[in-house]
């Protein structure tokens, strides 16, 4: 038995869909680890300076890679699709982020679990709670659902499709 993750997908350059749908097959195909199910997408609106809308979405993993080979994966795909490191928040063409990694915590400073940000994001919140409602985000004790109830981020995060 591996960990369960799961990865948050975003998208805003190019074409998205096309972008989003690469990443899912390249992920599907690293070693050791499995695609178990996938959320809807959402078209939202941008967190940061003014930049086109994101597709987004969380994937959930079952993989017996280690946190740190996994964050080495998915950074090797995000250069194999064309993703620039720019400044912080620049539009990209994928972004796949570690949300949460069983109830693992991991304070390093190339990798933090669970994502700093994903408690405050609409768009990471609302996607993970198609998957995991009940998951309890190890930091703060709350369920994905009950952070969701709480959030102030009144950002757009509409179905998309
Ligand atoms: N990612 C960011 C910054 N802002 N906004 C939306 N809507 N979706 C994202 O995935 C996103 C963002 C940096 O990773
Ligand atoms: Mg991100
Ligand atoms: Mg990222």
């Amino acid at each position: 038995m591996g960990s369960q993750v799961f990865i948050g997908v975003g998208s805003n350059l190019g074409n998205r869909r096309v972008y989003y749908q690469k990443a899912l097959d390249l992920m599907a195909d690293l070693s050791q680890t499995a695609i178990l199910r996938c959320s809807s997408l959402y078209e939202t609106e941008p967190i940061g300076e003014a930049q086109n809308w994101y597709l987004n979405g969380v994937v959930e993993l079952e993989t017996a890679l280690s946190p740190q080979q996994l964050l080495s994966c998915l950074q090797k795909i995000e250069s194999a699709l064309g993703r620039k490191r720019t400044k912080k928040w620049a539009s990209r063409t994928i972004d796949l982020d570690i949300l949460l990694f069983d109830k693992q915590m991991v304070n390093e400073e190339q990798l933090q679990i669970p994502h700093p940000e994903m408690h405050r994001r609409r768009f990471v919140l609302v996607p993970l709670s198609e998957l995991a409602p009940q998951f309890v985000h190890p930091l703060l004790g709350s369920t994905v659902a009950e952070l969701l109830a709480g959030l102030a981020d009144d950002k757009q995060v509409l179905h998309f499709g």
